[in-house]
């Protein structure tokens, strides 16, 4: 036997300095240790948080017992690895000290050959705590660190934010939807393995060039060897050989070889193709015989950050094997706040809705961790983009050299490990930060720079210029080349000076536009703050009923409730909805018509986002909202709650990023005017009818063209004046519902726009009908109403979610819809070999129905199996806005 491994587990946890050992999870953290066994309350219920901030006081201790066996004694190389250790740790193996770990971001791996021994051995982890670790560090600095979102007074920590110390997640110490929870435990996996022969360490496949016609790669193969060694090194991918002799030192030692494939089958995103992954298999060989091996499944592709100046300033566009992608996601961040909670599943259905959504790109936001390899899996497989941050937000960090070289070493690591994912489309350094600190204009930013002498600037932004303009392009450039760095989001262009903030919306670099919510600007804003790629705006919601009675009981559901409020992280938060609620909506009849009235105003604040964004293309190239999941149930700006339920604005977001879009815009000069965007790579020949409608379905006036759409295109497709619409009829008693028909008559796209708020309309209450599709075995819908229902709203007894929800419905409209579970074996293995290109598509939802119905269209890409499929619907109920309001 020349490899042997040993995962390490039965592990036990105490608080140092306890007598008794209970059992622990690893990978696991503390509070989930206490949590099973029984020693604390569910965290996330009630004000529990409020009550667990202890734990962090404390040092925590973990240890296993190994029985090893003779063979181990005779390996040349034997190695503890621990994948992640949250986060001062110091190991001991049989109470010889063998590691110290100070990053959560970090593997550790160290030769512990002369420490063990055949028989039983024990490996003790003793983690310090983060608080009593870091406080003495900020006394010592002698001035406060801008980390605004570090909720330490909820720690009793009063004002000491320490959270910039520890190379931790950021939302551990809180967010604003976020808990404070400074996890510490063994949070990835703990192995022992050991060899005697050579292994192969590492293998990156460069992309060098991809094009159509060939790709040039190199697969650049670490190879760990404990004696000098020669032999042969194989590269195989999809019966193409490549072999190269070599002579190895021992140590670590690299070898490169030149791979070229022709006519390679490209990775695509969601929307432009099937996310073809291709599997590279690398292999030492000895005599003939094979030594070690090691596979790498990749994309092949060329993805390019692109800001080319123009007349308006410069792009800010991703091209993806040469072809422009307009960018629609969100804003990623954990799962959860104890992240060894978060399974295959939980990520699955996270990522199958981003794409069942329409997406193509989400961002791993700063302030969270450098995610799972589950995750880019996924996103790989799925066709996700990501923009992927380092992990730093919203603060100043100490510029020390530990700490720089700490941050030397996160970011060589974690780009080593990332770079195989064709998902990767850029490195971006941290949330925010630039524009907070807004280094070249002395009163713009966040009020940070205005606190402190002019000595500690100079400190703090030498820090930061080591950091984000150094430190990680380097490390980007150096193990990830191909792949773009951005040094902060928001960010207009490093000029070093006045210039280079996004402290405005301009005509280059991304933009975080939070004029509606934080700066309580209209709604409308959402049609001119536009940028060149907005990566970030955002509104709040509710989680729906049944998601609040997982955290609070009937006597809590009162908005200012201690509860709710202890699930409601933004200070001003419930103050802003209640203010835009008073503006656009009628006023919901109780608390539980609240929450769901919430969702509907948070879907209309992003339709309206996304919808102009889209009508900006080309000039704007990207919309990520803020944000796309949650990491507890929690009032918040994410489409879907932390069970995963879709609220009102994951249906919004995924007919508003569809491939072709219609949106209705009444221009400043006041013009009715009809957008049609379309995506698609081909162009796009159809009709398009508009219908004023009366709230009784009645036709007041109706219109039909025919239309041209261009591909990859933006356009206004039909103008009148709104004078001439409105003529002798009540701008609240009409709706008008535009819709766009392909050649063959099918409903590609159908939007509805009212020209006064929901609150001015004069609703009436509906009856809505829902009846079973014949022949359809109680999968499909149709729903129907005899006047107009506005968000209509469908529920069942089961987890799942509707081929479409929370949409407006006019009589007459015959609405089909299906309900979805996840496909119970879809974990195990609905991976792309099962039918690229397949699509995720599962449903009729009118909008999608044409492609493949003779419409020029990308292919649906997808993981190949649709992960959420219809299913009988127990209790199915329907509801609409009429039912919440008084
Ligand atoms: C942005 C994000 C987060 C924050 C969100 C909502 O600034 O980067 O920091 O949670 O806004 O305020």
């Amino acid at each position: 036997m020349t490899h042997k491994q040993l995962v390490l587990d039965n592990w036990e946890f105490r608080a140092s300095g306890d007598e008794s050992w209970l059992p622990a999870a690893v990978p696991g953290t503390v509070h989930t240790d206490l949590l099973r066994s029984g020693l604390i309350d569910q965290p996330f219920y009630g004000t529990n948080e409020h009550r667990l901030q202890w734990i962090d006081k404390k040092d925590w201790e973990y240890r296993t017992t190994l029985q090893l066996d003779e063979g181990w004694e005779s390996l040349a190389v034997t190695e503890l690895n621990f994948a992640g250790l949250d986060t001062y740790a110091d190991v001991y193996v049989n109470n010889v000290h063998a590691l110290s770990a100070d990053n959560m971001f970090l593997a550790w791996t160290v030769d512990v050959k002369g420490l063990l021994r055949a028989g039983e051995n024990e490996i003790l982890v003793k983690f310090r705590s983060v608080v009593t670790e870091d406080l003495p560090k900020l006394e010592q600095l002698g001035y406060d660190l801008p980390a605004p979102n570090d909720q330490s007074e909820l720690g009793g920590l009063e004002e000491k934010r320490i959270s910039v110390f520890a190379r931790k997640a950021p939302y551990h110490y809180g967010w604003d939807w976020g808990p404070r929870f400074l996890t510490s435990g063994i949070w990835r996996e703990a192995v022992l393995t050991g060899r005697n022969a050579a292994a192969i360490a590492d293998v990156y496949i460069r992309q060098d060039e991809v094009k159509e016609a060939s790709a040039r790669l190199t697969a650049i193969v670490e190879v760990d060897a404990p004696d000098s060694w020669a032999g042969t090194l194989r590269m195989t991918v999809e019966g193409q050989e490549w072999t190269r002799e070599v002579t190895l030192e021992p140590g670590k030692g690299v070898v490169e070889l030149d791979l070229v494939i022709d006519q390679p089958r490209l990775w695509w995103c969601n929307g432009l193709g099937a996310p073809e992954l291709t599997t590279f298999r690398a292999e030492l060989l000895e005599n003939g015989a094979v030594l070690a091996d090691a596979e790498v499944r990749t994309g092949l592709r060329e993805i390019k950050l692109i800001r080319q100046p123009d007349a308006k300033g410069a792009s800010f566009k991703f091209e993806l094997n040469g072809v422009p992608v307009f960018a629609k996601g969100a804003n990623h961040i954990p799962n959860d706040s104890f992240i060894t909670e978060v399974s295959e599943e939980r990520y699955r259905h996270e990522i199958a809705s981003a794409a069942e959504s329409n997406m193509n790109m989400l961002r791993v936001w700063g302030g969270g961790f450098y995610e799972e390899e589950v995750f880019y899996r996924l996103c790989d497989e799925y066709g996700l983009l990501v923009w992927q941050d380092f992990m730093f937000a919203c603060s100043m960090y100490p510029g020390d050299e530990v700490f720089l070289e700490n941050v030397r070493k996160e970011a060589e690591y974690n780009v080593r490990r990332l770079r195989n994912h064709p998902c990767i489309a850029l490195w971006c350094g941290n949330n925010e930060i630039d524009s907070a600190w807004a280094q070249f204009e002395e009163n713009k930013g966040w009020g940070w720079k205005e606190k402190l002498s002019g000595e500690v600037r100079e400190t703090l932004w030498t820090a930061y210029e080591e950091i984000f303009h150094r430190i990680l392009p380097e490390a980007v450039t150096a193990h990830h080349p191909g792949i773009d760095y951005w040094p902060s989001s928001p960010l207009r262009e490093l000029t070093n000076d006045a210039d280079q903030h996004s402290v405005r919306i301009a005509g280059d670099g991304d933009v975080h536009y939070w004029g509606v919510w934080h700066g309580i600007e209209p709604f409308e804003n959402y049609n001119v703050k536009v940028g060149r790629f907005m990566s970030e705006y955002g509104f709040q919601s509710f989680p729906e009923l049944k998601s609040v009675l997982t955290y609070a009981e009937e006597k809590d559901m009162e908005l200012e409730s201690e509860v709710m409020l202890a699930h409601q992280k933004n200070g001003r938060g419930n103050q802003i909805i209640k203010e835009y609620m008073d503006i656009y909506l009628p006023e919901a009849k109780d608390f539980k018509s609240f929450l769901y009235m919430s969702q509907i105003l948070q879907a209309e604040a992003m339709r309206m986002a996304i919808e102009s964004h889209r009508r900006n293309k080309p000039y704007c190239m990207g919309t990520l909202y803020w944000q796309m999941n949650d990491c507890w149930p929690v009032a918040s700006w994410a489409g879907m709650d932390y069970y995963g339920r879709w609220k009102a604005l994951q249906y919004t977001a995924r007919r508003s990023f569809n491939d072709v879009m219609l949106s209705v815009e009444v221009t400043d000069g006041d013009n009715v005017q009809v957008h049609a965007v379309s995506d698609l790579p081909g162009a796009l020949a159809g009709a398009l009818v508009l219908r004023l409608h009366a709230f009784s379905g009645a036709v007041l006036k109706e219109w039909k063209q025919s239309v041209q759409l261009a591909a990859d295109s933006s356009a206004v497709v039909f103008t009148v004046p709104l004078a001439e619409l409105m003529a002798g009829l009540d701008a609240k008693q009409v709706v008008l519902a535009a819709s766009l028909l392909a050649e063959d008559g099918t409903l590609l796209e159908r939007k509805e726009h009212y020209f006064a708020a929901a609150k001015e309309l004069t609703l009436e209450q509906p009856v809505l009908t829902v009846a079973e599709v014949p022949g359809s075995g109680g999968l499909s819908f149709t729903v129907s109403t005899d006047v107009l229902a506005r968000g209509v709203y469908l529920t069942a007894e089961q987890e799942g979610i509707f081929s479409d929800n929370y949409f407006d419905l006019l009589p007459g409209q015959v609405k089909t819809v299906q309900f979805l579970r996840r496909r119970a074996d879809a974990a195990a293995g609905a991976g792309m070999e099962t039918g690229a290109g397949a699509g995720v598509e599962t449903v009729e939802t009118g909008a999608k129905a044409g492609a493949g119905a003779g419409v020029a269209t990308g292919v649906k890409a997808g993981a190949g199996v649709p992960y959420f499929v219809p299913a009988a619907p127990q209790g199915l109920e329907v509801r609409s806005m009429a039912d919440y309001v008084n």
